[in-house]
C-alpha cells in the first residue's frame, strides 16, 4: 500500500495570523467560569461566537460597521437573553475575560520557531487594536509580531478583499508571499481569492466550507506550521 508523502512546504517571506480561534481561544472566557455557567457553559461559548460573527457579516453587508468590542458585546447580549443567564455583572465579567483570553497552548513556542527560521510574523484581525492589545500582552506575545493589523485600519469585517489588502500594504511583499493561518475555513477561503498562501487550523476536524478560494494546507493544531512554512 502506498503511503501518502508529507505535504511540501510553503515558501514564504512573511506568516500572517488571524487572532481569535487561531492564536487564542475564543471558548476561554466562558470556560473560566464553568463553575458558574455548568451546563450553560458550552452553548454560550459556541452560540457567543456564532453571533459575533454573524454581526459581522451583518454589518457589513449593511455598510453599518461598528468595532469588535461592540459586536461582541452585543452578540454576548442576544446570548445570556437567549440562555436566559441575565444576571448582574455576568456580562462585565466575559467582557473582561475576553480582553485576556488564553492563548492555545502551543501558540509562543511556535512563534517563536518561526520567528527564529526567518519568518516575519504579524497578526490581521477582526479585533480593535485595544482588544488585540490585550490579548497579545495578556499571552505574552508583545514581542513576537512586526505588525498587529485590526480591521479597523480598513473600517470593514473580514472577508471583504481590503483587510486582506491591509495586510499587503503594511508588509510590503506580494499576496503570495504571505502564508496566512486561520482557524476559521470561511477567513482561509477569503484569504486565498484573494491570493494569499492558506494553512487552515482545522481544530475540530469539521468539514471545509463551501466557498471561493480554498486552504492549500490543513493542520489540526499550529505545532504542524513549522514543517509546513518555510522562509524563502
Ligand atoms: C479574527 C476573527 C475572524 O480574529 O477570528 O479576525
Amino acid at each position: 500500500m502506498r503511503m501518502d508523502a508529507a505535504p511540501s512546504p510553503i515558501p514564504a517571506r512573511a506568516v500572517v495570523f488571524d487572532a481569535y480561534g487561531t492564536l487564542f481561544d475564543v471558548a476561554a472566557a466562558a470556560a473560566r467560569l464553568r463553575g458558574e455557567l455548568g451546563e450553560a457553559c458550552d452553548p454560550l461559548a459556541a452560540l457567543w461566537r456564532d453571533k459575533q460573527l454573524q454581526y459581522t457579516w451583518l454589518r457589513a453587508a449593511q455598510g453599518r460597521h461598528a468595532d469588535f468590542r461592540t459586536v461582541t458585546g452585543e452578540a454576548l447580549d442576544f446570548c445570556l437573553a437567549a440562555l436566559d443567564l441575565e444576571r448582574p455583572g455576568l456580562r462585565d465579567r466575559l467582557m473582561a475575560l475576553y480582553d485576556a483570553l488564553a492563548p492555545y497552548p502551543e501558540t509562543a513556542e511556535i512563534l517563536d520557531r518561526l520567528a527564529a527560521s526567518g519568518l516575519r510574523l504579524a497578526i490581521l484581525s477582526n479585533g480593535t487594536p485595544a482588544m488585540l492589545a490585550a490579548a497579545v500582552e495578556a499571552a505574552g506575545l508583545g514581542e513576537m509580531f512586526e505588525a498587529v493589523i485590526s480591521v479597523e485600519e480598513v473600517g470593514v469585517y473580514k472577508p471583504a478583499p481590503a483587510v486582506y489588502r491591509r495586510a499587503v500594504d503594511r508588509l510590503g511583499i506580494a499576496p503570495g508571499e504571505i502564508a496566512f493561518v486561520s482557524g476559521n475555513a470561511w477567513d482561509i477561503h477569503a484569504a486565498s481569492a484573494f491570493g494569499f498562501r492558506t494553512l487552515w487550523c482545522n481544530r475540530g476536524g469539521g468539514p471545509d466550507d463551501r466557498l471561493p478560494g480554498a486552504p492549500d494546507r490543513t493542520m489540526r493544531s499550529l505545532r504542524e506550521l513549522p514543517d509546513l512554512v518555510v522562509p524563502t
